[in-house]
């Protein structure tokens, strides 16, 4: 009689032999599937706008708006480098537009906001409706309707563009088409839906124009840095955020679209915050002035100065903590309306 093969042989044996039937034990994995705690593969990453810029600009020597669609380039997490992805499930790009360029029609089931960060004049056209671009407005492509971008007036115009790329390819839920027309017909004054929607106020009839997203299609930085800067004065200072506030669907109250929640804040001149972490991975876009920021997460650190046109992510869990000698304004984005929806925010403010 042989010896009983020990324990371990016996389970390598058992692995080997039900694998090509794509059979694997739970057991050597759970810790890894349901960690105590959110664990990413993302690393915080930060992109100085002088140094992309020059990249930016020799794009817009190699190839035309209308050659590569959308003339982007993507800012990629350095741990998912390939994925086209900022954070797990949010994508973000630099997108360049030149004057007389038109950027062609098309839909798709993503999500999509643009956050002006240098340049005026270039317009995007929603569903009919052109919107002026102007440095700081922060601006809407809702789900599923056409969309265009061109450039009549006179200098490089650059946005971020934030989508939810990722999370619509995990969900395998992406549809896209291009339109017949370069530039969609024009049947709105610029405007319209500002004036309609804008104003604290709402049609008395009619459904919201796109379901679940924000029939506002551009939130003028005018408009949102001068709530900013009152709430600055006149009320209490949030020590974690300074003054910040989200935008909203004025129609739910809720976040201008289903996957992504967007935020302004304004730190005042000799801000030094607190340290707070959330699920939601976010991307920072500097607008005015400059700080610090500070991102931790078990031993690891990373610090970075920052300035106007900058870019940068903090991943999901962890600590960010925010300075300001000057003072600054930053414009941020994360899936944040996701995790609510499913009822897995979590958010530790320390102190
Ligand atoms: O402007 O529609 O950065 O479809 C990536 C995919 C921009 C856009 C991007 C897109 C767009």
């Amino acid at each position: 009689m042989n010896a009983p093969l020990p324990t371990a042989q016996l389970r390598q044996q058992l692995y080997r032999d039900m694998d090509p039937h794509n059979l694997t034990p739970l057991w050597e994995v759970l810790h890894a599937l349901v960690p105590p705690q959110p664990r990413t593969p993302c690393v915080p990453a930060f992109w100085r706008y002088d140094e992309v810029r020059p990249y930016l600009m020799r794009a817009g020597e190699v190839i035309t708006a209308e050659e590569a669609v959308r003339r982007v380039l993507i800012l990629e997490n350095p741990k998912l480098r390939g994925q086209s992805a900022v954070t797990q499930s949010l994508y973000a790009g630099l997108q360049l537009i030149l004057p007389g360029e038109v950027a062609p029609s098309h839909r798709h089931t993503q999500s999509a906001l643009r956050f002006i960060v240098e340049g005026s004049g270039a317009y995007t056209a929603v569903d009919g409706e052109r919107t002026t671009m102007r440095p700081g407005d922060f601006i809407i492509t809702p789900s599923w309707t056409w969309h265009d971008h061109g450039h009549e007036a006179r200098d490089p115009v650059v946005w971020l563009d934030g989508l939810d790329i990722p999370m619509i390819r995990f969900f395998d839920a992406g549809f896209a088409q291009n339109d017949t027309s370069k530039s969609q017909q024009v049947t709105r004054t610029e405007g319209t839906s500002f004036a309609r929607y804008g104003h604290n106020m709402a049609p008395v009839r009619g459904a919201a124009p796109h379901g679940r997203t924000s029939p506002i299609f551009s939130y003028p930085y005018e408009r949102s840095r001068e709530a900013l800067e009152r709430l600055e004065r006149d009320a209490p200072l949030d020590a974690w955020d300074g003054t910040k506030l989200r935008y909203v669907n004025p129609i739910t109250g809720g976040w201008p679209m289903p996957t992504i929640g967007t935020f302004l804040q304004k730190l005042p001149a000799g801000f030094a915050g607190q340290g707070s972490r959330q699920t939601d991975g976010a991307v920072y876009s500097v607008v005015e002035g400059e700080g610090e920021v500070t991102v931790s997460a078990g031993e690891q650190e990373w610090r970075c100065a920052f300035g106007p046109r900058d870019h940068f992510v903090v991943p999901s869990w962890h600590t960010a903590r925010f300075s300001s000698e000057k003072g600054c304004v930053l414009f941020s984005f994360s899936d944040r309306p996701v995790h609510e929806a499913l009822g897995i925010h979590h958010e530790e403010r320390l102190s």
